[in-house]
């Protein structure tokens, strides 16, 4: 396999300022002509272009070449073309592409019989040969020819210049972006579309048109994504100062899709789930995704489109940096501190899983083989984790000092990660030198931080001892990383769980909080004229994307639990103590003793349940008990049921203690959510956040309720479900998911009736096939196999696979059964799917990351399977390369 190092890169040999397309768009194939005008580079003759297409012939300033001009390489995907001018030139290329064949939806494909494109990374070279790489930027103008009828709807990048009919009931439109862009922004859309308007005004007066294209049926489900954007607009104008700059902006859904969206230049085209929603279809968590990805890709129009990445290794440049802004945006709009505490679950749930894998890369990826493979969790959350620092070491005005510059000195230009942290330092004086190595060093590091009291004269000092452990990672050995600089936010708490004042050293102020810069493998920090008592609250709002480590008490916990001002820090005292007690549970199982019991916890989860003042949605993440892959985070021997088993025990000793608290907590919650509802329509159940936190809160005590009386339980969700399911779909699936795992053949009935109710609605049916998936029921596997029969699964919609497979790949007990019939449901789809969608086959075999970490028996299965893929000899670059790094 050919790996592409970041060592490698070399300034482009050519440019092309301008691309001129041309779409002819017909029954059985399209044809494509290109003109590229080439600008040579230093005297370059040697020219070579991407391309993974059907070519028909080249034209050289209207010259036709002949075939010896030029050599074709399947191999590497290349043209090349040995004896070109050194002064400008034009290439005109004419190729022919088969969108209704490509199940890759990367390029130029058929969906439902319209077509659309996916160019980043690299598909643009699946529709012509360009040098298809992010520092080739250039304007493009594009015209598309189709049947008037068939594709009434003709869409490309910037502003429609043209458009007109053509004879034999055909049409065209011109379209022209005056923006500077690289290829993997170009977008096309042709088809037939239903089209919903809006316009929103800019702070400088200019009126957007923003126009949404849906299927027909599905137009009525747009009216959020269109508020989310008018609101991504508007806030990117008051916090960052950024004002859009086209005059239109155009949103595209379609339900074939590899990625959630995609952010080409003033015509983004998203995976419906991202796009569509109301209140009988979407959950609650559902409206908060459209909200967020619609603001991610709005928010990509500066930090990716006008400022863009040199190379694919630079990726975090403009992906850390959007997911932090859309980070910001949903905490501003509502709920900060439950929304940090989700983006840090999903982090080290998934993040951390990687950086403990053969998976693991640096922020900033020192080789590839196929790119595709690195949209990862790294480069997107630890990479907004590393903007975060920034922030918080600069706060919000440093920050955006650093922000102004960054664009003053790079709007139009394609740039590294080294660029934006240079226009940090520089625009604050501040030094970042060190903390280059978040973009070069792999791994979790380990904090571990202890604490003493020591007197000083007629005071009392409290000295911290932070030290820094870098981990082992495939690509570095932990010997030869250096200690990296990151911020430690920390508070002092007394007994009362008051914060106390310290002080720094050669600093009378006195504060109560403060920020510590730790920049080295071992350091000591001294907090002056402390209390008596002190309980340090540490790694405040999550500061840093480290494990920590500090010998708290469980007393200390239940106190940080209680009193922490820091709800991040809060939340964690909890999850700490919950994660002790599974932790003591699985040694328990593991010695045969009994399981013990946890009266501290207890007590205090049911201080939280009593406390009427916290807010809904943050006491439903109080009460979230820390799922399998969030326990695995530093360990090297796994047991995933053992831990199953302990998590289920801490579950039952928890819903048995605090059946009563549990049951008014939810009734009280469901009492405010109807209270202002009574009498009137239904539709009064939408999504807005506080109800949607009543909701949260309902349905993470429901689970707990009803875990002891299955029988009574389903019965209850069977006499009520629809007139929960009449409410919303957060309540619909709120009850299905209570009871989906469930024995009775009611709940099969229950899911029986859910998949018909919603036949046609595709984004259901997905929920419908991730409910069978994510069951713990004993048939989980039958069933799963079952539904790939359904009419409406499809191997070939990315959004089917992942939801049924994809989901469980990560049901714990049925993907590591001991029989490894998980392992062989999952990799046998691998296989087949790999045949045509390489990119959702490469995802799925990321379920294999904990061979090295498992137990040996279920290890040797895993093998087993993962060995069997790599002996495919059609086996996509995609797949091989996580599995053969998974095995190495
Ligand atoms: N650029 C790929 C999709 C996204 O991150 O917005
Ligand atoms: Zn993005």
């Amino acid at each position: 396999q050919t790996v592409k190092y970041l060592k490698d890169y070399t300034a482009p040999t050519h440019l092309v300022p301008k691309t001129d397309l041309l779409f002819e768009i017909n029954e059985q194939y399209t044809d494509v002509w290109a003109t590229l005008h080439i600008e040579p580079q230093n005297g370059a003759t040697e020219l070579v272009l991407q391309g993974d297409v059907k070519l028909i012939s080249i034209k050289k300033n209207d010259e036709t070449l002949p075939e010896t001009a030029y050599s074709l390489n399947p191999n590497d995907e290349t043209l090349v073309l040995p004896n070109m001018p050194t002064e400008p030139f034009t290439l005109t290329i004419h190729t022919q592409v088969e969108p209704q064949k490509n199940k890759s939806f990367n390029g130029l494909y058929e969906s439902e019989g319209n077509l659309y494109t996916q160019c980043e990374p690299e598909g643009f070279r699946k529709i012509t040969f360009h040098p298809d790489r992010p520092d080739v930027m250039g304007e493009f103008t594009t015209e598309i020819r189709a049947n008037a009828d068939k594709f009434p709807v003709l869409l490309s990048n910037g502003n429609k210049i043209r458009s007109g009919s053509l004879n034999d009931g055909r049409h065209f439109a011109v379209w022209h972006d005056p923006f500077v862009k690289p290829t993997y922004l170009f977008a096309l859309v042709a088809g037939d579309l239903a089209l919903t308007s809006d316009f929103f005004i800019t702070q400088s007066g200019r009126r957007v048109v923003i126009e949404f294209y849906t299927r027909q049926a599905d137009a009525h489900q747009v009216a959020f994504a269109i508020e989310s954007l008018k609101n991504s607009m508007k806030w990117d104008e008051t916090r960052f100062g950024l004002e859009y700059d086209l005059d239109i902006y155009m949103v595209v859904a379609v339900g074939d899709f590899n990625m959630g969206a995609m952010e080409n230049k003033g015509l983004n085209i998203f995976n419906t789930k991202y796009v569509l929603a109301d209140s009988q279809t979407a959950t609650d968590a559902d409206f908060e995704g459209v909200e967020a990805v619609i603001a991610h890709e709005y928010f990509h129009n500066w930090t990716g489109n006008r400022v863009t990445c040199r190379d694919w290794f630079q990726l975090s440049l403009k992906e850390g940096l959007t997911v932090f802004r859309d980070q910001e945006f949903s905490g501003d709009r509502a709920s900060r501190a439950v929304r940090r505490i989700e983006n840090v679950k999903l982090l080290r749930t998934h993040q951390f899983a990687e950086d403990a894998s053969p998976m693991a890369h640096p922020v900033r990826p020192a080789s590839y083989v196929e790119m595709n493979n690195f949209y990862t969790m790294t480069v997107y959350e630890k990479g907004a984790e590393v903007v975060r620092m920034y922030h918080t070491f600069l706060g919000e005005e440093g920050f955006q000092r650093g922000m102004k510059l960054y664009f003053e000195r790079h709007d139009g230009q394609a740039v590294t990660c080294d660029d934006f942290r240079a226009a940090m330092a520089d625009a604050n004086g501040f030094d970042f030198e060190q903390f280059a190595l978040w973009y070069s060093q792999a791994g979790t590091p380990t904090l571990q931080i202890s604490g003493s009291l020591k007197k000083n004269g007629g005071n009392l000092d409290y000295v911290l001892r932070v030290k820094q452990i870098l981990p082992d990672t495939p690509d570095m050995p932990a010997s030869q990383k250096q200690a990296m600089m990151m911020p430690l936010a920390i508070a002092l708490f007394n007994e009362n769980g008051e914060k106390g004042a310290f002080k720094l050293p050669n600093d009378d102020n006195s504060y109560n909080e403060t920020i510590l810069i730790v920049n080295q493998a071992e350091q000591e920090f001294v907090l002056r004229e402390v209390q008596q008592s002190v309980t340090p609250s540490l790694l405040r709002g999550f500061s840093a994307p480290v494990h920590l480590q500090f010998d708290y008490t469980n007393e200390q916990l239940a106190l940080l639990l209680a009193h922490d001002d820091d709800e991040f820090a809060r939340w964690e005292a909890g999850q700490t103590l919950l994660r002790r007690a599974i932790f003591a549970n699985e040694t328990a199982l593991q010695q045969g003793n009994d399981l013990p019991q946890n009266p501290l916890l207890i007590q205090a989860l049911r201080n939280i349940l009593n406390d009427n003042n916290l807010d809904a949605a943050f006491k439903a993440m109080l009460l979230q008990v820390p799922a399998e892959a969030e326990l695995w985070g530093e360990r090297d021997h796994i047991n995933p049921v053992q831990t199953t088993m302990a998590r289920e025990a801490l579950l039952d000793e928890i819903a048995h203690a605090l059946h009563g608290e549990l049951l008014a907590t939810a009734l009280n919650a469901r009492e405010s959510e109807n209270a202002d509802k009574r009498g009137k329509e239904i539709a009064f159940y939408e999504y807005n956040p506080k109800d949607a936190g009543l909701r949260a809160l309902q349905y993470a005590c429901f689970p707990l309720i009803h875990r002891f009386d299955e029988a009574a339980t389903i019965e209850q969700v069977f006499e009520h479900y629809d007139e929960m399911a009449r409410k919303n779909m957060t309540h619909e699936w709120g009850v299905l998911s209570s009871i989906n795992s469930n024995a009775s053949a009611k709940r099969d009935e229950l899911l029986a009736r859910f998949a018909a109710k919603f036949d046609h609605q595709a984004l259901v049916m997905d929920k419908y096939f991730s409910l069978i998936a994510c069951s713990r029921r004993a048939d989980t596997l039958v069933q799963a196999q079952a539904a790939l029969n359904h009419p409406r699964f499809a191997l070939d919609n990315p959004n089917k696979v992942r939801a049924l497979i994809g989901t469980f790949a990560r049901n714990v007990p049925h993907f590591h059964a001991l029989d490894g019939s998980g392992y062989a449901f999952v990799a046998q789809h691998i296989k087949k799917i790999d045949a045509f969608n390489p990119q959702v086959a490469a995802g799925l075999a990321r379920a294999f990351n904990l061979l090295k970490r498992i137990e040996p028996q279920r290890q040797a299965l895993m093998r087993a399977e993962l060995e069997a893929i790599v002996a495919l000899p059609s086996l996509s670059k995609d797949v091989r390369e996580i599995v053969e790094k998974i095995l190495a």
